[in-house]
């Protein structure tokens, strides 16, 4: 796919010379045995960056989601989340697999949800009736166009969830481009919330990784529960090394994806036929919609793949595109271009 414009996510993103000699030269040990100096610096610094007590490198986001559901529920429990999240979409009932609790998906505009919608899914406490074990909330969200909560809107949910004795997991899988769009730090954004999954491995640029944030009770729970899962990794310290690069180096880099997001959606929202709303775009993240176009998002996305631009589809009527370290603003021209020129062609 070298040759490619690939906005399909910003998951493809390559790690940087920097991440590739800092893996080369990484001091590794077994991190079983907590011997790994690289792994045990990258949890001291996500812990001191986040405020939390303590943090824990994970091999994926979803198995970082699914540790904290571990580690917070029970089974035959409830796990509250917005309709089109991720733990819910995409992660193959894995809560329901892992840790025998059900998702209680809520709708939401723009993916945002507010106490008054969480509130009136939980459940009341009567014996015969599942009991809402977690609230899981995503910042940015993705699958509503990397759409943000407030620090305020994740404060308020935090404290009425916390006053009805419910802790609140952050899936912040892009929290740093949610940081960098309000322009508040990392750990005020978060500062309220029980648990922070957040990824290396997006927008940052590390190849693989995620990090689990919280209390150390917590994080000695999710260390066991991670082992289980078969995610006990010994001389990974090779990753951590590009982990530690990607949390340190990349965040301040990325407004420049969101004002190339912006741009695309721009230059995207002068052709007539496609449905793009430039004004909604605050992150990475870009929605397209195609039904005006003739062609459904398959179509679409395999034309646009013949021209050397690759998307992503959302359904039949959405395609997604992603900015990242990789796509240059040259290239966002150039992508925007080829969608004109490949519409042209075909809407003949
Ligand atoms: N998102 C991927 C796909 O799985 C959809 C993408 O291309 O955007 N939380 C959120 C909000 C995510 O967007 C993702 C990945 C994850 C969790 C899972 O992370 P990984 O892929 O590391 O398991």
């Amino acid at each position: 796919m070298n040759n490619f414009i690939d906005l399909r996510s910003d998951t493809v993103t390559k790690p940087t010379l920097e991440m590739r000699a800092a893996m080369a030269s990484a001091d590794v040990g077994d991190d079983v045995f907590l011997d790994d100096p690289t792994v045990n610096h990258l949890q001291e610094r996500a812990a001191e960056i986040f405020q939390k007590q303590a943090a824990l490198f994970v091999p994926s986001g979803t198995m970082g989601n699914q540790i904290a559901i571990n580690v917070h529920t029970h089974p035959g429990q409830e796990v509250i989340t917005e309709g089109h999240a991720h733990i819910f979409e995409f992660e193959m009932a894995a809560m329901a697999a892992i840790s025998g609790v059900l998702a209680r998906p809520i709708p939401a505009p723009e993916g945002i949800l507010d106490w008054e919608r969480i509130r009136t899914a939980i459940r009341p406490k009567i014996y015969y009736r599942a009991q809402t074990g977690l609230i899981a909330l995503e910042n940015t969200h993705n699958m509503a166009g990397g759409t943000l909560y407030s620090k305020e809107q994740i404060d308020d949910i935090c404290a009425h969830a916390h006053s009805a004795g419910l802790p609140v997991h952050l899936d912040g899988a892009r929290i740093f481009n949610a940081s960098a769009a309000l322009n508040t730090d990392v750990a005020s954004l978060t500062q309220n919330c029980d648990s922070v999954m957040f990824c290396l491995s997006k927008g940052l640029a590390a190849p693989v990784g995620s990090m689990l944030a919280g209390s150390r009770e917590f994080i000695d729970r999710a260390r066991s529960v991670r082992k289980m899962l078969g995610g006990g990794m010994r001389q990974v310290g090779v990753l951590a090394a590009a982990g530690l690069i990607a949390l340190e180096k990349m965040p301040p880099r990325l407004p420049e994806d969101h004002q190339n997001a912006r741009l695309m959606a721009d230059l995207l929202n002068e052709i007539p036929s496609l449905d793009v709303e430039p004004e909604k775009v605050r992150t990475n993240i870009l929605m397209v919609g195609v039904v005006r176009t003739g062609l459904d998002s398959e179509r679409m996305a395999a034309a646009l793949k013949e021209k050397g631009v690759l998307v992503s589809l959302l359904d039949s009527a959405r395609i997604r595109l992603v900015t990242h370290n990789d796509v240059s603003r040259d290239q966002i021209r150039q992508a925007a271009s080829i969608v004109k020129r490949v519409l042209g062609e075909i809407c003949r």
